[in-house]
């Protein structure tokens, strides 16, 4: 079979919701992936990095091998051997009492609001049903329906209502909107991307996550940071908000937390909030599954080995730098922190960022455009410095060819 054959075939059986680049992997390793015509291409999307330790990452691999073969899924009704020294390693990992684990990172989100409000009539003392949560214009934290009902993206939203109540929505990166919604009694939450993703790999000024941080305490409202995208060394830090020496009073990761093999997400917070859910009222049939526990604790301890963090920051430095040199009207700004970038794309002579996109893919590098305007660029966290000067290189060459 040759990649239109595949590609055919996805298009017969599956449902349109997503629009790929034409290119049919096979197998990865590390910062490379291979189509099924056997041509390598470096992977600078890291499946939205979540996998930050490199495409079969064998560690974590043979750690997922290993428990498959011995247990996979006990449901929560009972006890399992692994999931108490997974709990305690992701705990003491990221300084929090408990966590909550679960498996999509919109999973983790939804957690996330639950326990906000179960907090917000517990222990805030807010009325029933009269809990407000403010999310930023631009956001993104998955695709279900509460989650879609706080985006401002008509293509995430538009044709599924009828929506879920109880969000304020305040422009991203705006000190003083969010102090003046934060004026709302009935306020228990903040939820925000460190950095926004989908927006198009959009950094807020410096001090932004810490003000708004300070804003929330003065409230009593919790501050929830959706590191789904950005934790697990991915800026240059593991965590984005350890750039401004923010702890969040709950933390939601995903993706990367499994290093991609297995979906794990996780929701952290300490028992003052964790503890207002009681049993029964939340959970999830894979959610701390033993393969899980013993994928998240590998995946985690590749992070700090292999030093991803500072690699990230060392190599996101020179990348941004080197795509500032790419003398094209077609690159307009390039921005980013650690291994999150993006360059806005001007349009030249109709062509767009999906264009480059799949003139990179020719040249052996796939990126994945967003808002049709923005390329990100975000390899696994184990790429070496020849090897992002090499991908430069042939973004330069993509690029200035057109
Ligand atoms: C899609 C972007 C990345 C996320 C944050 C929660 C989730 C995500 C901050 C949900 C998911 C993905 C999903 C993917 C596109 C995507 C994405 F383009 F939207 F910005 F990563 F780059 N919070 N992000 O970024 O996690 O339930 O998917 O595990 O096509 O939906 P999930």
């Amino acid at each position: 079979m040759k990649s239109q054959d595949y590609i055919s075939r996805e298009d017969k059986y599956g449902a349109h919701n997503y629009h790929p680049l034409p290119v049919v992997l096979d197998r990865g390793e590390g910062v490379f992936v291979w189509d099924v015509e056997d041509k390598r291409y470096f992977d600078f999307l890291s499946a939205y990095s979540a996998v930050n330790q490199g495409h079969c990452n064998p560690k974590i691999v043979d750690a997922m091998i290993e428990q498959s073969k011995k247990l996979t899924l006990t449901s929560r009704a009972f006890y399992n051997s692994v999931l108490g020294e997974y709990e305690e390693y992701v705990t003491k990992y990221f300084g929090y009492d408990k966590v909550l684990p679960m498996n999509s990172g919109a999973e983790g989100d939804e957690t996330a609001l639950k326990l906000c409000r179960k907090w917000a009539y517990e222990k805030k003392g807010i009325a029933e049903n009269e809990a407000k949560i403010i999310v930023c214009e631009g956001n993104f934290h998955g695709r279900t329906i509460t989650i879609i009902s706080m985006s401002t993206d008509p293509d995430s939203y538009k044709g599924f209502g009828p929506y879920t109540p109880g969000f304020i929505t305040v422009p991203y990166n705006d000190l003083s909107a969010l102090e003046k919604a934060l004026e709302d009694p009935n306020v228990a939450g903040f939820l925000v991307e460190p950095i926004q993703g989908e927006a198009g790999v959009y950094v807020p000024e410096d001090g932004y996550i810490k003000k708004a941080y300070d804003l929330c305490k003065k409230k009593n409202v919790l501050f929830i940071a959706d590191e789904v995208q950005t934790g697990i060394a991915r800026t240059g830090k593991m965590l984005a908000c350890d750039h401004e020496n923010v702890r969040p009073d709950i933390l939601i990761l995903g993706k990367a937390l499994s290093g991609g093999v297995y979906p794990v997400s996780a929701v952290l917070a300490d028992d003052d909030i964790m503890l207002t859910i009681k049993p029964g009222e939340h959970g999830s049939t894979f959610g701390g599954n033993p393969v899980a526990a013993k994928v998240a604790i590998a995946a985690l301890k590749v992070v700090k080995e292999e030093k991803l963090a500072d690699n990230a920051a060392r190599l996101g430095e020179i990348f941004r730098k080197e795509m500032k040199k790419i003398n094209s009207p077609m690159v307009e700004l390039v921005r980013g922190k650690g291994l999150l970038n993006a360059i806005i794309i001007r349009p030249k002579d109709g062509k767009t960022a999906w264009d480059v996109c799949v003139a990179l893919k020719e040249n052996g590098l796939l990126a994945k455009p967003t808002h049709e305007h923005i390329i990100r660029f975000a390899p696994p966290l184990v790429i070496t410095e020849d090897q992002i000067m090499e991908a430069a290189n042939i973004i330069k060459k993509t690029i200035l060819a057109f």
